[in-house]
């Protein structure tokens, strides 16, 4: 059987949906409520550019929700269990996001564009109606919308080059996270040293969606002498970085799982005189302990395709957690994949069924590279 998924009205074009269709794009995927590219037809290209030499992808999908306005800034601290106090202009910190329950709901990028200005660069969930209903509650002064910004990733160890190239000398003082808002031409940019691998890169955060053309064909000019080709976040890379995946290694609706699970302790902050969502419900969780954590797996055997959902993890015949996302890593020779496993019993004879037979797994530290 085969099928397709099609391209309709109600899933949005990014900015660079022309472009990226031009060059080849082969698959896409939906990520808030947008398509995004999934490959362009050289997935082993495509992984050794990331590593290698640079990649540009468009991930125009990490949307942005702006908070605007005198309590901007005590709304994003009221979304978030991590402490913003000291957070500067110009600076980005991840800050999980969680529900009243203590649940992720988002795992967000926060960059502070001013004392009365923020944006939460999202990962695939519906945080501006989120936010906006907190705001409107509150009766806080502060606006929210999904501002016109659609960013564009170049990663990989020459994404530097390929940015003097593009926009100068200034953008090897950026520090990691923060950010600069500038232009090229008549473009208007924001341009953050960050991005989805740990291969090292800058995002750029166009302002105006009419440049997506424009901007696509200047990165790729700027890039052809460090032979840079498109590609699209990579989930192999991610796994052996260790990087998580929201809607992937957990999701409210369908594998939820709390910060303590997911290794976020320590950016959150249950102890000081902030308010913020979820807090009596993190104190009590804490409280209790987790009952699962976040674990890398290799499995064993021939190299395995992709999953498209959370598989269980076995023991004879207990469940004894979910793994979330397996790949074949070349660079290890081997297979491996992330998920939630239960802390208590032993790690022996854990088991995936797979379409093919059952796979033995075992636990492996993070991140894998
Ligand atoms: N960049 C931007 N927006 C995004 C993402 C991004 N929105 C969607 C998604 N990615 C949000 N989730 C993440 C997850 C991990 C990281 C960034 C965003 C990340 N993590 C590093 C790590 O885990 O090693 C660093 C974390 C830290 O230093 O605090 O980069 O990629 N604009």
């Amino acid at each position: 059987m085969s099928y397709q998924i099609h391209i309709g009205p109600n899933i949005r074009q990014s900015a660079f949906f022309e472009a990226t269709v031009a060059d080849g794009v082969r698959s896409f995927s939906v990520y808030n409520h947008m398509y995004i590219p999934g490959n362009f037809g050289d997935p082993d290209g495509e992984y050794d550019r990331l590593l290698h030499g640079v990649a540009m992808w468009d991930v125009a999908a990490q949307r942005q929700v702006e908070l605007r306005g005198p309590d901007a800034e005590r709304l994003a601290q009221y979304l978030t269990p991590r402490n913003l106090a000291g957070t500067k202009v110009g600076q980005g910190r991840y800050v999980p996001i969680c529900d009243h329950d203590g649940w992720l709901i988002n795992d967000p990028v926060l960059l502070k564009l001013a004392e009365d200005r923020f944006w939460l660069s999202i990962a695939d969930s519906d945080l501006t109606l989120w936010a906006s209903a907190i705001a409107h509650e509150k009766g806080w002064q502060v606006q929210v919308f999904e501002p016109d910004v659609s960013p564009l990733a170049i990663q990989g160890p020459k994404a530097e080059a390929v940015a003097v190239a593009l926009l100068g000398e200034w953008v090897r003082g950026l520090n990691y996270f923060w950010f600069r808002e500038t232009k090229l031409g008549e473009i208007p940019l924001l341009v953050a040293r960050s991005g989805w691998s740990k291969q090292g890169g800058f995002e750029l955060y166009l302002q105006d969606s009419r440049y997506g053309g424009e901007l696509w064909q200047a990165v790729k000019q700027a890039g052809q002498a460090f032979g840079i080709g498109p590609g699209a976040p990579n989930d192999i890379e991610r796994l052996e970085s260790g990087l998580i995946s929201y809607g992937a290694d957990m999701r409210r609706q369908s594998l939820p799982a709390t910060p303590f699970e997911m290794g976020f302790a320590g950016l959150m902050d249950l102890d000081g005189p902030q308010e913020f969502v979820g807090k009596a419900a993190l104190r009590a969780l804490r409280q209790q302990g987790s009952n699962r954590e976040r674990v890398g797996f290799f499995i064993e055997g021939d190299a395995v395709a992709g999953n498209a959902a959370p598989l269980p993890v076995w023991q004879g015949d207990q469940q004894r957690g979910w793994l979330s996302e397996m790949a074949f890593s070349r660079r290890l020779g081997r297979n491996i994949g992330v998920g939630l496993l239960a802390i208590e019993g032993s790690d022996e004879a854990l088991r995936l069924e797979l379409p093919d037979g059952p796979r033995r797994l075992t636990r492996a530290a993070l991140p894998f590279c």
